[in-house]
């Protein structure tokens, strides 16, 4: 995987060596020698990645990383602030300025890829994401990300090991955060069927375990669909350099080095949190978003959108194994008389009720869509002629069986007329659902509230 990565220092050498390192290993390499530079070169070229130093003159780490941060066209780029080892306060102020990962100086290259890989990793998850739907940024569900609102959520966390314990992570140790519960697990396909289960939020995996070989783990998490996404960090002593790379190789996401130094712990443990918080949202309101597009928000039945695309589809399959389907088309009676007498709002409310009526007597295999105003398509596959006019039948029931009580107290009856047709050889999704509506009409001509078959 590369990445096109803008590394920013005030002094020279620290750049070119940081450029040589990655160039090395096939990373696209851009730098800046100051923060203002740094901003106006992310903003035209968007890099993947920023390395950030921490102490430049003029507009410093911090101050680079909150502008960054607070710009429309930046703020989903990943900041890695690079700080001096002693300077232990600088990580929690980078990451209060919005950074989303740190290396320390000298900048080792186990360290440097892997932040820098389990970022572009990330990066890219969230950018697929936010492509995807473009319209959830327009409704601002996805506006400027504030990782840190994910905090205090609670989160538990799965350490796969043969120790028994491993005191510097457990629960209530000094650095481990109130609200993180730690479970441990020494068998590591009960592990994965943990993680299968969505249980853990954070996967710790010990890279000195001899039960079961850590890297199969690895590489088995990464392999299925269910688990792929889960973050893992590694936990290595300094004689499993080997191992380590392989695993960060095998995707895992982050690695602790023991002895576990605190500050260390705590903060692996936070950015790892938020970015799986953060991914989770986005993938939700990608969701929501899908489904705005295809139900209607008013009565929770499918959209006419989606009878176009889905319909279409239901009619070509019941052609190719040559099995019935049959159409309805209903229209609720005088309706425009509810708006005017009642208002808006009881309009509504009928809306519902019948809706709520219709997909409650046909099929769960039925599709129910909402078409207009007060109309209402049902597609029914392997429904024969002789059972659809019985079906309508039952809809009309169960819709005129309905008394709605309106909010202040007084109930109204509704009744509907429906069209009712059958799928011919040469239909389409058009000419079914309009011959369906011309028994609709003639039903409406006779007296409303009955059903119509289509002509013979
Ligand atoms: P018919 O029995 O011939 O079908 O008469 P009708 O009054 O039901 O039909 P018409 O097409 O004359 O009127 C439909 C009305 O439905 C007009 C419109 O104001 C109302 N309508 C359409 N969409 C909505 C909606 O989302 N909410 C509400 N409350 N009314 C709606
Ligand atoms: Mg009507």
């Amino acid at each position: 995987m590369t990445a096109r990565v803008l590394v920013v220092d005030d002094l020279e050498p620290n750049v070119k060596l940081l450029e040589a390192k990655l160039r090395a290993e096939y990373f696209e390499v851009m730098t800046a020698l100051s923060g203002q530079e740094a901003i106006d070169l992310a903003i035209e070229h968007q890099p993947d990645i920023v390395l950030l130093d921490v102490m430049m003159p003029g507009l410093d780490g911090f101050e680079t990383c909150k502008i960054l941060k607070a710009n429309d066209e930046t703020w989903h780029i990943p900041v890695v602030m690079v700080t001096a080892l002693d300077q232990q306060a600088d990580r929690v102020a980078g990451l209060q300025a919005g950074a989303d990962d740190f290396l320390t100086k000298p900048v080792q290259d186990i360290a440097l890829f892997a932040r820098v890989r389990s970022l572009t990793r990330f990066k890219q998850m969230t950018d697929e994401l936010r492509h995807r739907h473009a319209a959830g940024a327009r409704m601002g569900v996805l506006s400027k990300a504030d990782l840190s609102a994910f905090d205090e959520k609670q989160a538990t966390i799965l350490v796969v090991t043969d120790e028994d314990s491993i005191p510097a992570i457990d629960q209530g140790s000094e650095h481990m955060p109130k609200h993180i519960s730690v479970v441990y697990e020494n068998d590591a396909r009960m592990a994965l069927e943990a993680i299968r289960r969505g249980e853990p939020d954070l996967v710790f995996i010990d890279l000195g375990m001899e039960s079961y070989d850590p890297l199969r783990l690895c590489s088995g998490i990464r392999a299925f669909d269910t688990t792929r996404m889960a973050p893992i960090l590694a936990i290595a002593s300094k004689d499993e350099t080997r191992q380590l790379v392989r695993a960060l190789d095998l995707g895992v996401s982050d690695y602790l080095m023991t002895p576990i130094d605190a500050q260390e712990l705590a903060a692996r443990v936070r950015t790892q949190i938020r970015r799986m918080r953060y991914l989770e949202q986005l993938r939700a309101s990608f969701d929501q978003t899908m489904e705005m597009a295809i139900i209607d928000q008013l009565t929770g039945l499918y959209n006419r959108r989606f009878l176009s695309n889905q319909g279409t589809r239901l009619i070509e399959e019941a052609h190719t194994t040559e099995e019935p389907l049959a159409a309805l088309m209903v229209d609720i009676d005088h309706f425009k008389m509810v708006n005017d007498t009642y208002g808006h709002d009881a309009g509504d409310l009928v809306l519902k009720e019948v809706s709520a009526r219709l997909t409650t007597s046909v099929r769960g295999s039925d599709l129910a869509c909402r078409t207009g105003g007060e109309e209402f398509a049902i597609l029914m596959p392997r429904t024969p002629k002789e059972s659809a006019h019985d079906i309508a039948d039952r809809v009309l029931r169960a819709v005129n069986s309905v008394t709605v009580k309106l909010s202040d107290g007084q109930t109204l009856d509704v009744t509907v007329s429906i069209g009712v047709a059958s799928l011919d050889r040469s239909d389409n999704l058009a000419t079914i659902l309009k011959r369906a509506d011309e028994a609709l009409y003639r039903a409406k001509q006779n007296g409303r509230n009955q059903v119509i078959d289509e002509a013979a």
